[in-house]
C-alpha cells in the first residue's frame, strides 16, 4: 500500500496542472470552396459580455485531494454499473485535464483557426448526432446548453398498460424509480452520474468549490453549446446532442470502472462520438477494453493528449516532457493536443508519436461554465488545456457524422486527420511530433466528406519504388506515396497504420484530376520505428496493405 500511495501521489501531482480527470485504483479506496462565412448571431465574435469576465485574474491550480481523502464510491443505483465495478480489481485514477485559467477575453480566434465559419456554409448540424461527454458534472440548466442535452426516450413520458414498469396507474418514467427501458440504469432520462451512482449528473453536488466543478460544463460547451441562438458562444457543430455522463468528482478525479462504465453506457445508449477530456499516466486495461468496445461498435473516441508539454508541469516529472496519457494513447482513440492563437503547440501540451491532431486549447477560449452562484448564464473566458482542445475535435466528428452517419471510425479519423491544416512550422511534412497531423480544419473536412457522399471508389496506391521495393525503410529517409482515382474531382488519401501501437498517419486528402496521380514526398521520421501498413483510402474503401518495416 505504501508503494501504491507514492505512485498515486505522483499521479495526482502530474495531473494537477492538467486538470484532467483521473482514475483511482480501487484498492487505495480513494477510490476548399471559399465562400462568405456564414454569420451567427452568437456573441462569440463580439466583445464578450460582462459575464465572460468571470475569470479576470489567473487562479492558481489546486491539486486534487489525496486519494485517501476521497470518499469510497457509493453503491450505484444501477445493477449494470455495479456489475462493471465488481469486475475491476485494479482501479486506476483519472483526472480532469486542464491547466490554470489565465486572464483573457472571449474571441473567435479558435473558430477561425479551425475554419469553422467556412464549414458552416456546408453544414451546421441537424441535432441527429449524440456526443457523450464523460467528465465532471454539468450545468444542466445553462442557457447555452439546456437545449443540447440528449434525453433517453425510454425513460421519458408515462408508463402505459403493458410497459415494463406498469403498476396499474400511469407514472412518469423519469421519476418512477424503475428501469423502464431495461438498460441496467434506473430513471436515466438525461445521462448518468457514475461518480455518485445515480441519475443526476449535475455539477456541484458534493463540492461546489471543487477545482474541477466547472470542467464538465466547459468541455460540454465546446462540444455542443447551441449555435446561432443569440446566446453565449458557438462551437463547430451548432446542433448536436450531448449525453452528460459524470465519471469524475467535483474535485476532478474518478475511478477506472466508472470511466469504463460510462464508455459502455455511451456506446450502448446511442452515442456516436465520445469525448474524454481526462487522463492518467498508468496503462489501464480496464479503459482500453472499453475504448476498444467503442471502436468495435463504430463509436469515435476522442481524448485529450495531456498537459505534460515541458515535463516541468506539476506532477509530470515522473513521465517526462511530452508524455501522452491514457486513454488518449489507446489504440483507435484520437489523441488531441493543444494549439495557440499563433498556430504553435501550447507549451503545456503533450506531444509525440501517439499524438494525432491538435486544436485550439490555449488562451482566450470561451465556454459556458458553472458556479454555485450562477448556474445558467456564466461563461469562462480563458481556458487552457488539452481538455478544451479535445471537445472541438468531438464537435467536428459529430458534424462529419451528421452528413456521413454511416461513417466508420477509420473514415471519421481519416477525415479529421487527413484534412488538418499544416502550419508553416510543419515545413511541409504531413505529420510532426509537435502538432500531429496539424490543426483541425472543419471546412476542408466537411468539403471532403461531402465529396465522398457523392463518389466513393477504391483508389490505387502509388508507392515510391513500386510494390517491388524491398519493403524496408531507414530512419530519416525520403519516401514517396500517393493515390489515384478514376473519377474526376474526388479525393483520396494514403493511410499508414502501425498495428502494434495503433498509431495512424495520413497523407493529406487530395482532390485529383481525372486519372491524375497525386503524390506526396514524406520523411520516414514521422513513422519512427516498427512495421507499418500503407493503404490508399477513400472513405471506407481501402486497398490491401503495402507493408514496410524499419531496418
Ligand atoms: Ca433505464
Ligand atoms: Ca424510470
Ligand atoms: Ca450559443
Ligand atoms: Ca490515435
Amino acid at each position: 500500500m505504501k508503494k501504491r500511495f507514492i505512485v498515486i501521489g505522483s499521479i495526482l501531482a502530474l495531473w494537477a496542472l492538467l486538470l484532467l480527470p483521473l482514475v483511482i485504483p480501487r484498492d487505495t479506496k480513494a477510490p476548399e470552396p471559399v465562400a462568405t462565412p456564414a454569420i451567427t448571431n452568437d456573441e462569440f465574435s463580439q466583445t464578450p459580455p460582462e459575464t465572460t469576465q468571470q475569470q479576470a485574474t489567473p487562479s492558481p491550480v489546486v491539486p486534487p485531494p489525496p486519494p485517501e481523502n476521497k470518499p469510497a464510491p457509493i453503491v450505484p443505483n444501477s445493477p449494470k454499473q455495479t456489475a462493471i465495478r465488481e469486475t475491476v480489481e485494479d482501479e486506476k485514477i483519472y483526472y480532469a485535464l486542464q491547466t490554470a485559467n489565465d486572464p483573457g477575453y472571449a474571441t473567435s480566434w479558435a473558430l477561425q483557426s479551425m475554419n469553422a465559419p467556412t464549414a458552416w456554409n456546408i453544414a451546421t448540424g441537424d441535432g441527429s448526432t449524440v456526443v457523450a461527454v464523460i467528465d465532471t458534472g454539468f450545468a444542466l440548466s445553462h442557457d447555452d446548453l439546456a437545449a443540447s442535452w440528449h434525453e433517453n426516450s425510454g425513460e421519458t413520458g408515462f408508463t402505459t398498460i403493458g410497459s415494463n414498469c406498469w403498476t396499474g396507474t400511469p407514472a412518469n418514467k423519469s421519476t418512477n424509480n424503475c428501469d423502464d427501458d431495461a438498460n441496467g440504469y434506473v430513471d436515466d432520462w438525461r445521462g448518468w452520474n457514475f461518480s455518485a451512482g445515480d441519475n443526476n449528473p449535475a455539477a456541484g453536488r458534493t463540492n461546489q468549490t471543487g477545482h474541477a466543478v466547472a470542467h464538465g460544463t466547459e468541455a460540454a460547451g465546446l462540444v455542443g453549446a447551441q449555435g446561432n441562438n443569440s446566446t453565449g458562444i458557438a462551437t463547430i457543430n451548432w446542433n448536436t446532442k450531448i449525453m452528460p455522463l459524470q465519471a469524475l468528482s467535483d474535485d476532478g478525479s474518478g475511478f477506472s470502472s466508472d470511466v469504463a462504465a460510462a464508455i459502455y453506457y455511451a456506446v450502448d445508449n446511442g452515442a456516436s462520438v465520445i469525448n474524454l477530456s481526462l487522463g492518467g499516466v498508468e496503462y489501464d486495461p480496464i479503459t482500453e477494453t472499453a475504448t476498444n468496445y467503442a471502436y468495435e461498435n463504430n463509436v469515435v473516441v476522442i481524448a485529450a493528449a495531456g498537459n505534460c508539454g515541458t515535463g516541468n508541469e506539476d506532477g509530470c516529472e515522473s513521465v517526462g516532457a511530452g508524455f501522452i496519457g491514457y486513454p488518449a494513447r489507446n489504440p483507435q482513440v484520437i489523441a488531441v493536443g493543444a494549439s495557440t492563437q499563433s498556430d504553435a503547440r501550447a507549451s503545456f501540451g503533450s506531444y509525440g508519436s501517439a499524438l494525432d491532431v491538435t486544436a485550439p486549447g490555449s488562451g482566450t477560449i470561451s465556454s459556458p461554465t458553472w458556479t454555485a452562484a450562477n448556474q445558467t448564464s456564466l461563461y469562462s473566458g480563458a481556458l487552457y488545456g488539452t481538455s478544451f482542445a479535445s471537445p472541438y475535435v468531438a464537435s467536428l466528428a459529430s458534424l462529419i457524422k451528421s452528413i456521413r452517419p454511416d461513417s466508420s471510425v477509420e473514415d471519421v479519423t481519416a477525415l479529421i486527420l487527413g484534412t488538418a491544416r499544416k502550419p508553416s512550422s510543419m515545413s511541409g511534412q504531413p505529420y510532426t511530433l509537435q502538432l500531429g497531423h496539424g490543426i483541425i480544419d472543419a471546412a476542408k473536412a466537411l468539403t471532403v466528406a461531402s465529396s465522398l457522399n457523392i463518389t466513393a471508389e477504391l483508389p490505387d496506391l502509388l508507392q515510391a519504388g513500386g510494390a517491388k521495393s524491398e519493403h524496408t525503410y531507414s530512419t530519416n529517409q525520403s519516401f514517396g506515396s500517393g493515390c489515384k482515382t478514376e473519377t474526376a474531382n474526388t479525393y483520396c488519401t494514403v493511410w499508414m497504420k502501425q498495428e502494434s501501437t495503433g498509431y495512424d498517419r495520413y497523407l493529406p486528402y487530395t482532390n485529383s484530376a481525372l486519372g491524375a496521380q497525386t503524390g506526396w514526398t514524406w520523411n520516414t521520421s514521422m513513422l519512427g520505428s516498427g512495421t507499418w501498413d500503407i493503404r490508399a483510402a477513400q472513405g471506407d474503401l481501402t486497398t490491401t496493405p503495402y507493408t514496410i518495416s524499419n531496418k
